[in-house]
């Protein structure tokens, strides 16, 4: 049974600490932080948890290419990924790392172990392709070659751009290492695997639930039925991670520590705060609830392996994963050379997060469609939606009440029936939030400041502030738009928080949940001050300019 206030551990995926993050990771935390604002907004107790993705291959090497330490590497680029998440209000309670004390306990004393001694965890020698120039077994992504099924050049080691065939890197002709070039030779190495086909009936119970997204539940079937295999969770030295506990020489697989980073980054929240208790929120018979949030590529990691992982040590399960589409910009995949690959950090230099978390919002809905960020229709839908129709509403009423009424909001309220129209609109909201229909919740929002602005204009204030005698109809209807705005904002607070708080001084009110039950009257507001800026295309122009000569971790050129 859950629990009121509702106790709720959210996660994102964990970013790899090889890059920068860029808009495609912003929409799963702008998705994910919106709905988190919401679940505060609404009383109940959130622990908002991510973490850097910190081992593997492509980090090892990526580090040595650059010629510091993983170690050192892993530091920066967490440094610059948490300045990026702040500066788009992402509103976490912990960000930690995979290369982690916690993580290390947890993953080998825990879950390792656990499994172990449970029997699901098994061993075999496999034979890999290995680059003996380099002395490293390759990664599927490290062996390049022609497709065996449509003989198309220069192909990845575990499927074909061109035909879409999957298949194993030793079927590959001709393959090519891409670190050195050179040709791979088959050797064998004992690899641990983990039994998921143990798991089939807990995981096809969970398809059944009806608590999954349908395109997920789906997905899930279709992969049970063509039927589940063993995992290969180890991989060989060298590599940057943690090493097999008895076993010399052999290191967890990334995949496997990744998905723990979500339990340790919690575990470190709870050495910082003393009113968590890990138990609670972890243990098998939980009560508090979990959700991922990840984008639909990692689907197979968070459906299956993660929940069987779980149980099989012991550890409670996600009541849910939220998956998400991909991002496109202006119809395609993002680009360099079109300077459509945008890092959150250009995109910040020359506009506000709080554009692109609004615009994220109108496009977003509980499905796995991918969304598009179309560039003019970003400005447009911004400066209409927000500067046009929500802060003019203050704007066109604020400055006859500061000049006329010295700041005083009407002490009679005129318009109950429309303003408890307003009101009424707060269940349907809080359903769209609840239910991550982002899109649709922008449409109620929208619908209602056209029905504000209405007023207005029918009422047009500035005709009436003419007429000396009167200035009480003057106050009223100026009371009547700000309150109506009030209204607006608080449905907005968990989209643009920054505004939100701006509005918030302007009002001379903290907007809760339950605050708008009635209009504020009698009421001192303070000075209308700008609350947004309209973008100028300009702005966009500059960030895909700058988006072009963008290296790859900023963090590193200064
Ligand atoms: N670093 C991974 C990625 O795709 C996400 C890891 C999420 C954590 O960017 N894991 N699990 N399961
Ligand atoms: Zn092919």
């Amino acid at each position: 049974m859950p629990t009121d206030p509702r106790k709720i551990l959210v996660t994102c995926a964990l970013p790899y600490a090889n890059g920068s993050i860029h808009l495609g990771h912003m929409l799963e935390h702008v998705q994910a932080d919106i709905w988190v604002r919401y679940q505060r907004l609404r009383g109940h107790i959130v622990n908002f948890i991510c973490a850097d993705d910190a081992h593997g291959t492509a980090i090892m090497l990526k580090a040595e290419q650059m010629g510091i330490t993983p170690e050192e590497m892993i530091k920066a680029v967490s440094e610059e990924h948490q300045r990026d998440l702040v500066t788009f209000g992402i509103s976490f309670d912990n960000y930690h790392s995979t290369h982690s004390s916690e993580n290390f306990e947890l993953l080998t004393s825990h879950i390792y172990l656990n499994l172990k001694k449970k029997g699901f965890i098994s061993s075999r020698v496999i034979s890999q392709l290995f680059d003996s120039k380099k002395g490293i077994f390759l990664p599927d992504r490290f062996i390049k070659g022609t497709c065996p099924n449509c003989r198309s050049t220069n192909q990845y080691g575990d499927n074909c751009d061109e035909c879409g065939e999957t298949y194993s890197p030793t079927e590959l002709i001709e393959p090519k290492s891409t670190i050195s070039g050179t040709d791979p030779i088959i050797k064998n190495s004992k690899h641990f695997f983990f039994d998921l086909p143990k798991f089939e009936a807990m995981l096809r119970e969970w398809t059944l639930s009806g608590t999954l997204q349908s395109e997920i539940a789906n997905k899930m079937q279709e992969w049970l039925k063509a039927g589940l295999k063993q995992w290969d969770i180890s991989r060989d030295s060298p590599y940057f991670g943690f090493e097999i506990p008895g076993e010399e020489g052999k290191f967890f697989y990334v995949w496997i520590d990744a998905p723990v980073g979500y339990i340790s980054s919690f575990k470190n929240l709870c050495t910082k705060r003393e009113d968590l208790n890990f138990n609670e929120y972890w243990h098998k018979n939980s009560t508090t609830e979990l959700y991922h949030f990840i984008g639909k590529d990692i689907v197979y990691f968070h459906s299956l392996f993660w929940p069987a992982m779980l149980e099989g040590s012991d550890f409670r399960k996600p009541n849910n994963i939220f998956v998400h589409g991909y991002l496109t910009i202006n119809g395609m995949k993002m680009s360099k050379s079109k300077g459509t690959f945008i890092k959150a950090n250009t995109y910040s230099r020359y506009l506000d997060p709080e554009c692109l978390r609004y615009y994220y919002a109108t496009k977003l809905n509980k499905h796995i469609n991918d969304l598009d960020l179309n560039l003019e229709d970003f400005i447009q839908r911004f400066n209409s939606d927000i500067v046009n129709k929500i802060v003019n509403l203050a704007s066109r009423n604020a400055t006859f009440i500061s000049k006329r009424f010295g700041g005083k909001l009407s002490a009679n309220f005129t318009e109950k029936k429309l303003y408890n129209e307003f009101v009424a609109s707060s269940e349907l909201i809080a359903e769209l939030y609840e239910t991550r229909e982002f899109s649709h919740l922008i449409r109620e929002i929208t619908t209602l400041a056209d029905k504000a602005n209405q007023y207005i204009d029918e009422k047009a204030p500035w005709i009436i502030a003419k007429n000396t005698d009167k200035e009480k109809e003057l106050q009223n209807i100026c009371s009547v738009g700000i309150n109506l705005f009030r209204i607006l904002m608080l449905y907005l607070k968990p989209i643009m928080p920054k505004l939100t708080a701006r509005a918030e001084a302007f009002i001379n009110e903290k907007l809760t949940w339950n605050c708008i039950v009635n209009p504020l009257i009698d009421h001192k507001i303070t000075e209308f001050k700008t609350l947004f800026n309209r973008i100028d295309s300009k702005q966009v122009e500059a960030m895909i300019k700058e988006a072009k000569k963008d290296t790859e971790i900023e963090s590193f050129l200064n």
